[in-house]
């Protein structure tokens, strides 16, 4: 899932969100108030849902629906096994049956709880390990309009004006349960018999391809049958029933089809979808070599949603989107739009793989689904030639990476594993936790062990895990067996390396002395308040480096490790060196502190050729300086600023995206009319200076993407920091579009 506010916008125009952490811990009775006892494993789902024309076209909330659920029974412990708990829309249930192999079992009494939406059926006998049980039952269930959770309607517009309705499904994480009965846990993963009773005129799409013709059920319904589907969890079911019309792109494997599908009237928007979509698969196809069709599936849908809660949903084989993330106006959309459109379908097609076919086992590891398809919507299209020119592989540094170590840093922050049990806690379990910092965890993983290595676990884990569930150290195994000893730490594994960054808030922050010709590395955990160091963590950090003097440089696989609270490390100076730089191009997740020596060193390289110096390094060393400013760690505003004088000469569109992110933080804190705020503002147009001379508001034609992003962010930027030549441009700019409207 893609929720607005995440990795859809560069940073440089909208802020990242704040992380709100939930404080309050749960006890584990609470805990298993919320979860299903685990006794009963669905295989099966035959479900029947019946939506009428005044459902859909917004005359009734409620529609009807029927389930017959597959199951079989693990007994756990000693316990009594004569009851059966599972999830369902409401108390409305009727005709209620369980039959086993052989007979049906009598039901004493049934209860829905509310607040948990788990319903108890009590039995008469007990459950036996051995049978194979169908459960049966009738319900009703709502049509939500508000809340864009469970089945709810949306609408819009037509090209005769006239409101056109669609009904269509939201269910990650916590909503199949609003749906249909059923067991919704991400564990609980069951083959689906779909089928859809709805209107005459409507169509319906869900995650498999229709069985036949629809079937008449008297004059005005029609009944479609979907194909079963694969083994798959609750949360991946949808299903669509609307007037929408689909484009048809390239199959995907030879047998695949692939459409994209959306309001009649925006029937023009779809191609870049079409087109890129099929690419982006077969790419990943190439990547993990797993190929999209072994999974029964034969076709993909990409729907664009009038009204859409999430900005896209990964549903298996039915992807959805908001309209504005999948439609492209070849003369209205910008290249900002179109790459965000890009990366959501990249994003949204890693789920295929990371969340569909291999799902994480429950809420509290969702860095497994939303960490790697963060990582993947970048790195994925640095696979794919058409794509180089955004440059992704950078882009994830400073719109991923950056941006999570300013939330990371705050003592309120939660380990990527923390455990979420109520709804409230796996909602707010997506994050930039799990999205941004899960993805910059794997990229460190993947720098550890080298990029083949990483691609050859990548398969080794969805070869293992398909059509299953995992928890973090089934990815670890499948990493291990490719890391070569060489790679780590002495006897250490990759599992120990990797636990204090996945089990532990925060990050460290690494701080470099220069001593002879060695430096000496010790590491703390960075906070922004100083009020809670209680857990003082240490982690098992990958060093790597580049001295001045190297002939290799910014190579981002580890020289040396800091496993303990500090360390030396030999042999970094020669007589050549001028200075060295720690964490190449960002590579693993800490910042990096510099005595003060070592810092000047770096500025004086900066001023005199920055160039030098790696470009995600320069932004690294921006964000680093600003932010120990921001936190009073050893740095001082006054003294950042100095070293980062050369901004002046700075015209890549990088370091510029981390220096504003700070600046404009720090403008907010000090107010734009203050004498600290004047002064800063005068300061910013000084250093923007060169950077905005070498852009031009006349049209541009250069076709390079970043080059806009690069003129949006300066542009922006000069203006709000008050450069006059803008504010004369755009107002300029402004007054003719008044009047011409171009
Ligand atoms: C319903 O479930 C909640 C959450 O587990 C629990 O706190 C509450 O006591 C339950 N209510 C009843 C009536 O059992
Ligand atoms: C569309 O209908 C609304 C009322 O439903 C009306 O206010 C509006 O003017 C109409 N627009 C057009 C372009 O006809
Ligand atoms: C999947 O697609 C490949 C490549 O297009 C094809 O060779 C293969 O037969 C297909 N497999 C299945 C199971 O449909
Ligand atoms: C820009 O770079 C030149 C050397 O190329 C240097 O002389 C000058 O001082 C630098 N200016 C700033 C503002 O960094
Ligand atoms: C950055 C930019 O395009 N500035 C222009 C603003 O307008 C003046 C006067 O037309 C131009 O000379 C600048 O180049
Ligand atoms: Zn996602």
């Amino acid at each position: 899932m893609i929720y607005l506010g995440i990795a859809l916008f560069l940073t440089s125009t909208i802020a990242s969100p704040v992380y709100n952490a939930y404080n309050n811990a749960v006890s584990s009775d609470d805990y298993m108030g919320y979860r299903l006892p685990g006794t009963q494993i669905p295989s099966n789902y035959k479900l029947n849902i019946i939506v009428g024309k005044d459902v859909i076209e917004n005359k009734k909330n409620t529609f009807d629906g029927m389930v017959e659920i597959t199951f079989k029974v693990k007994k756990v412990g000693d316990e009594k096994l004569d009851y059966i708990k599972l999830h369902t829309p409401s108390e409305k249930t009727s005709k209620v049956k369980l039959k086993n192999d052989k007979a049906e079992v009598k039901i004493i009494a049934h209860e829905f709880n509310e607040t948990s939406s788990i319903m108890t059926i009590n039995l008469d006998s007990e459950l036996d390990p051995k049978m194979t049980y169908v459960l049966s039952m009738s319900y009703t269930g709502n049509v939500d309009s508000k809340s864009m959770y469970g089945l709810y309607r949306s609408s819009f517009k037509n090209d005769k004006n006239e409101t056109d309705y669609l009904l269509t499904t939201q269910f990650e994480p916590v909503y199949a349960r609003w749906a249909f009965p059923c067991f919704d846990e991400p564990k609980f993963k069951a083959t689906f018999d779909i089928s859809i009773t709805h209107p005459k005129g409507y169509s319906v799409l869900s995650n498999t391809l229709p069985v036949g013709d629809p079937k008449k059920i008297g004059d005005d319904q029609l009944k479609t049958t979907f194909q079963t589907t694969p083994k798959i969890s609750t949360y991946l079911i949808a299903f669509i029933v609307s007037h929408f019309t689909c484009t048809k792109g390239e199959n995907i494997d030879t047998n695949v089809i692939h459409q994209v599908c959306s309001r009649e009237e925006s029937s023009a928007n779809r191609l870049l979808a079409a087109n890129w979509g099929k690419q982006i698969l077969n790419a990943f196809e190439d990547y993990t070599g797993v190929l999209y069709n072994q999974t029964g599936l034969l076709k993909m849908h990409q729907v664009a949603i009038p009204d859409f809660g999430a900005g896209a949903m990964e549903n298996w084989g039915l992807v959805t989107y908001r309209e504005r993330l999948v439609l492209y106006d070849e003369k209205e959309s910008s290249d900002l739009d179109k790459q965000s459109i890009i990366s959501v379908i990249a994003h949204e097609f890693t789920h295929q793989w990371f969340g569909d076919l291999v799902t994480c086992n429950w809420w509290n590891d969702i860095f497994l689904n939303e960490g790697f398809a963060a990582y993947f919507q970048y790195i994925i299209l640095t696979q794919m030639h058409q794509a180089s020119p955004w440059q992704l592989e950078k882009q994830m540094i400073v719109d991923q990476l950056q941006p999570v170590l300013v939330d990371d840093a705050a003592s309120s922050s939660k380990a990527l594993t923390a455990i979420a049990a109520t709804p409230d806690e796996v909602n707010a379990k997506f994050n930039t936790i799990a999205y941004n910092k899960g993805a910059s965890i794997i990229r460190m993983m993947e720098n550890i062990i080298g990029s083949e290595n990483f691609k050859k676990g990548v398969t080794k884990y969805l070869q293992n895990k398909q059509f299953s569930n995992a928890v973090p150290s089934d990815l670890l195994s499948a990493m291990e067996e490719q890391a070569t000893k060489a790679n780590l730490p002495k006897d250490t594994s990759l599992t120990k390396v990797m636990q204090n960054w996945l089990n532990e808030p925060g990050y460290p922050v690494v701080t470099v002395t220069q001593k002879s010709i060695g430096i000496s590395v010790k590491q703390n955990r960075f906070l922004y308040d100083k009020i809670n160091p209680s857990s003082e963590s240490t982690w098992m950090i990958p060093i790597s480096y580049t001295a001045s003097s190297d002939k290799k440089k910014f190579d981002t696989a580890p020289k040396a490790w800091l496993t303990s609270s500090s360390t030396y490390i030999n042999n970094v100076f020669n007589t050549e060196t001028e200075w060295v730089i720690v964490n190449n191009k960002q590579g693993a997740f800490y910042r990096v502190q510099y005595c003060d020596s070592l810092w000047r060193s770096i500025a004086d390289q900066l001023l005199h050729d920055h160039t030098e110096i790696d470009v995600l390094n320069r932004a690294q060393i921006i964000d680093d300086l600003f932010n120990f400013a921001r936190a009073d760690y050893q740095m001082k505003y006054s003294k950042a600023f100095r070293y980062l004088n050369y901004l002046g000469n700075e015209t890549d569109y990088f370091p510029w995206v981390s220096a504003l992110h700070s600046l404009n933080f720090l403008l907010t804190r000090v107010g734009d009319h203050t004498t600290l705020g004047v002064s800063l503002k005068l300061k910013v147009v000084e250093l923007i200076g060169t950077v905005y001379s070498t852009l031009s508001f006349e049209k541009d034609d250069s076709g390079w993407p970043l080059h806009s992003f690069k003129r949006n962010l300066i542009f922006n930027a000069a203006c709000k920091y008050g450069a006059e030549d803008c504010i004369k441009n755009v107002t300029t700019l402004f007054e003719t579009y008044k009047t011409t409207g171009k």
